[in-house]
């Protein structure tokens, strides 16, 4: 198990659209064991693996209360099957835009369809910050950061902070 460094914007491999898992090997599962690793350490409640550099469609997500034991899920190849028309707003963070919270507005309810950490075909149905925190997490698989739903001025405001700050070092 490994601490990975997690890539911030504007690394253009943020933008990067991820590639299915075909089977479970070692690699996967150091993959998997370095994910949640890294993002109970950051701290954050959800990890795609594109966000350490791993283009795999790959996520980690733990969104129990700090009071609650720890409930580590992962999703292998997740894949949005179904979405509620009713929507929620929800303050977004992401670890790759450090210390950046906005409201985005995203179905309330979806059900999705995943490959477990065996590699058994899983449904569930997610709501509440679950359902928040998969999507996002999703979003990341085919390049799409909690930003693109922010207004231009938003989104650009925020792109040149970052950007400056690459720049400084
Ligand atoms: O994908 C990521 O960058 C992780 C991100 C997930 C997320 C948060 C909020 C709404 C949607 C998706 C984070 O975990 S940001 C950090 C965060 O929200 C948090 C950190 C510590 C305690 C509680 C929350
Ligand atoms: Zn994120």
């Amino acid at each position: 198990m490994a601490l990975r460094p997690i890539i911030i914007l504007p690394d253009t491999r943020l933008r990067e659209i991820s590639r299915p898992i075909e089977r479970l090997d070692s690699a996967t599962g150091s993959l998997i064991e370095d994910m949640l690793a890294t993002m109970y350490d950051a701290p954050g409640i959800g990890l795609a693996a594109i966000q350490i550099a791993e283009p795999v469609r790959l996520v980690t997500i733990d969104v129990a209360g700090k009071d609650e034991p720890p409930a580590p899920m992962v999703f292998i190849n997740p894949e949005i099957t179904w979405a509620s028309e009713d929507k929620n707003v929800h303050e977004e963070g992401c670890l790759s835009i450090p210390d950046y919270y906005e409201e985005v507005e995203r179905p309330s309810r979806v059900r999705v369809r995943f490959r477990d950490r065996e590699f058994k075909e899983q449904e569930i149905d997610a709501d509440g910050l679950l359902a928040t925190c998969i999507q996002h997490e999703i979003d990341h698989l085919n390049g799409v950061l909690f930003i693109d739903y922010l207004s231009r001025l938003k989104r650009e405001r925020v792109t040149k902070k970052f950007a400056k700050a690459a720049r400084q070092g």
